[in-house]
Order: C-alpha cells, then sequence, then structure tokens
C-alpha cells in the first residue's frame, strides 16, 4: 500500500512519519538515495510481509536548512520551515555568534528568524539590564526579539503570539530550554518520550529532531542543542552572508564586491569603527567571512554547485 505521509522524527535513518488521518508509523529510508529528515514530505509504501514502513521517495522541499560540514559540505537538519527560533538563556552562557549564524541561516533560507531569551526568571533587575543590551543590537538590526521563561506560563504569551501559523524549529545551545518551553507551549505534551536521553552529567538532553503540531495552529519542531553551528556556504548571499545590517549598510560601500574587512570605502567597516554598527556582530561577520572563505578553499575548484547532492563528509 503506497501513501503520503510527514517525517515528525529523525534519528539518523530511523523515522517516524505521520499519515494523512493521523496514524504514526515507524518507517526507513529505502535506498541510500532517500535522505529525509524532520519536516519532510515523503512518500511511504508499507511493506505488509516484512509489518514495516518503507519511504521510498522524499517529495519536492520548500526549503532545507543545512549545516556545514568541516570538509565545506552540507549536512540536511530540518526541512520545509518557515521560521527559525534561536533559544538563548542566561545560562549556560550564550554564545552569540552561534545565535548569529542561526539568524544568517533563515536569510539564506528566506525565512523569518526570531531570538527567544529563555530563563528570564533568573534575572534580577541587573541582569535583566544585561539581557536587554544583548537583545539591543538584533532588535536595532531589525530582528524580532522575544523574552520567556518556561517555568512561568503568563511569560509566554508572546512567544506563542510570533509561533502561530508558522512552521518553526528551534534551535540553540544544548539546555537552554528548547524542549521545556515546547513542553510548556503543547498541551498534553510528554517531552520526554522517545526523542530523549542522559548526557554525560546524566541531564536529560534532546537527541533528534522532533515535530509537534502547535495549539493555535502551525507547528514547532524541537532539535538537539549544539555547540557550535554554520550554515551551508552554497546557500548563504555572498556580500552580506545573511547579516541584515551588513545588507543594508553595503550598498553605501565603493565595491560592489566588497567583503566588509579591509577594502576602502567600506561603510560596513566605518559604521563599526563610529559605533553605528555593533561592534560584535561585525566581529561575527568577520569570523563567518573567514569560515566561509576557509571552506571554500578546503573544498577546492570543480566542488561547486550543489553539495547537498554530493555530501563531503
Ligand atoms: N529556571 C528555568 N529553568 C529552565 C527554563 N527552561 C528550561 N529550564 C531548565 O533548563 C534545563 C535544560 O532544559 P531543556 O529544555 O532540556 O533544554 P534544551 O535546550 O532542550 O537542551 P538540549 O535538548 O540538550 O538541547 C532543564 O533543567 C530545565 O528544567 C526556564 O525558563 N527557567
Ligand atoms: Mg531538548
Ligand atoms: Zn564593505
Amino acid at each position: 500500500m503506497k501513501f503520503e505521509a510527514e517525517v515528525i522524527a529523525a534519528y539518523g535513518r530511523h523515522l517516524r512519519v505521520r499519515d494523512a488521518t493521523g496514524g504514526e508509523h515507524d518507517a526507513r529510508p529505502f535506498g541510500r538515495r532517500v535522505q529525509a529528515v524532520c519536516g519532510d514530505r515523503v512518500a511511504c509504501e508499507h511493506d505488509a510481509a516484512h509489518a514495516e514502513v518503507h519511504v521510498t521517495e522524499v517529495l519536492p522541499r520548500s526549503n532545507l536548512l543545512e549545516r556545514a560540514t568541516a570538509r565545506g559540505g552540507a549536512e540536511a537538519v530540518v526541512a520545509n520551515l518557515t521560521q527559525i527560533v534561536v533559544v538563548i538563556a542566561p545560562a549556560p552562557a550564550p554564545d552569540l555568534f552561534v545565535a548569529d549564524r542561526y539568524v544568517a541561516a533563515a536569510a539564506s533560507l528566506g525565512i523569518e528568524a526570531l531570538i527567544a531569551l529563555n530563563k528570564i526568571d533568573l534575572l534580577d533587575i541587573k541582569a535583566q539590564a544585561d539581557a536587554d543590551a544583548m537583545l539591543a543590537p538584533y532588535r536595532q538590526a531589525g530582528y524580532r526579539c522575544v523574552t520567556c521563561s518556561a517555568t512561568t506560563p503568563e511569560s509566554l504569551a508572546a512567544l506563542r503570539a510570533e509561533l502561530d501559523d508558522h512552521v518553526s524549529v528551534m534551535v540553540g545551545q544544548s539546555g537552554v530550554g528548547k524542549s521545556s518551553l515546547i513542553g510548556a507551549l503543547v498541551p498534553n505534551l510528554d517531552i520526554a518520550t522517545g526523542a530523549l536521553d542522559r548526557d554525560a552529567e546524566g541531564r536529560h538532553t534532546t537527541t533528534s529532531a522532533c515535530r509537534y503540531d502547535l495549539p493555535g495552529g502551525g507547528a514547532i519542531i524541537d532539535s538537539p542543542g549544539v555547540r557550535d553551528f554554520a550554515p551551508a556556504i552554497d546557500a548563504l548571499e555572498p556580500s552580506s552572508l545573511g547579516f541584515s545590517e551588513v545588507d543594508r549598510l553595503s550598498t553605501l560601500c565603493r565595491f560592489a564586491d566588497c567583503q566588509h574587512l579591509r577594502e576602502p570605502g567600506c561603510a560596513v567597516r566605518s559604521a563599526a569603527e563610529n559605533g553605528t554598527l555593533d561592534a560584535r556582530r561585525y566581529e561575527s561577520y568577520r569570523r563567518l567571512r573567514r569560515l566561509f572563505e576557509d571552506l571554500r578553499e578546503k573544498r577546492g575548484p570543480g566542488q561547486r554547485g550543489n553539495p547537498a547532492r554530493r555530501p563531503i563528509r
């Protein structure tokens, strides 16, 4: 029997799919060619003889979030999104460079980015001011930001409103509260089922991407925490690398192919120097630029095009 379904969880090649009637099945890709990720729409075949569901084909995607591999290739993360929610928190200590790269990835996919500062219940007045200062450059650059606490239901209204009717993925460092937020947003959800494991310190940590329907419409995908992330380099807009304030300023640069590093007449660098562009965001841009050039070099000539079809591992 053939049917279409949606991948609601993906742990490597172990998939969980949901069919049009809401029935859920464990499934596996049929053949190496089929590389399905959470959020994919797929064609399935029920093999009655072996009581197995095979995913035979990944249906066309509206987009695919990919991360750069160490050698300049790309690895699929999740598909068919309309928004990336970057979760940061006062603890563990935020790595805003990772946050910046997710925000850049959203730009490269042409989808929305939202920054959610979680665990605001942990902030005293001084820490609250620090947190506001941390979000200010993002707000100034035009990104949407919300604050929330997974442990304080009243604090979730703003986040909930930003998620309505979107298909979002929650991304960020391990321990910032992605799963806790989803648990607080989706009623009757036992987020501990299936997707969790204990890490070396015995804490629960998410090991696979999992998709949940939101009561207000739309869906949210939980994803495992990361130490680092870089968007796939072919997807990045080559002048701004997905930094919206760099993109706006770059129209004023002397050279059309300005990389905003040492070029004379660079409006981006002068904005960083005179403080109209946040210095940390500019440093983040420069780091991503260096990584971008490194990865391009590693991949070498003749490896252009679509690395998603030619993953290098
Ligand atoms: N005080 C406080 N603790 C929180 C909040 N949200 C989550 N936590 C705690 O932070 C820890 C990590 O939360 P998780 O939801 O597992 O974090 P995660 O981002 O899903 O982590 P990974 O799955 O490893 O990526 C847990 O002990 C939570 O109880 C919050 O808003 N306030
Ligand atoms: Mg988690
Ligand atoms: Zn420039």
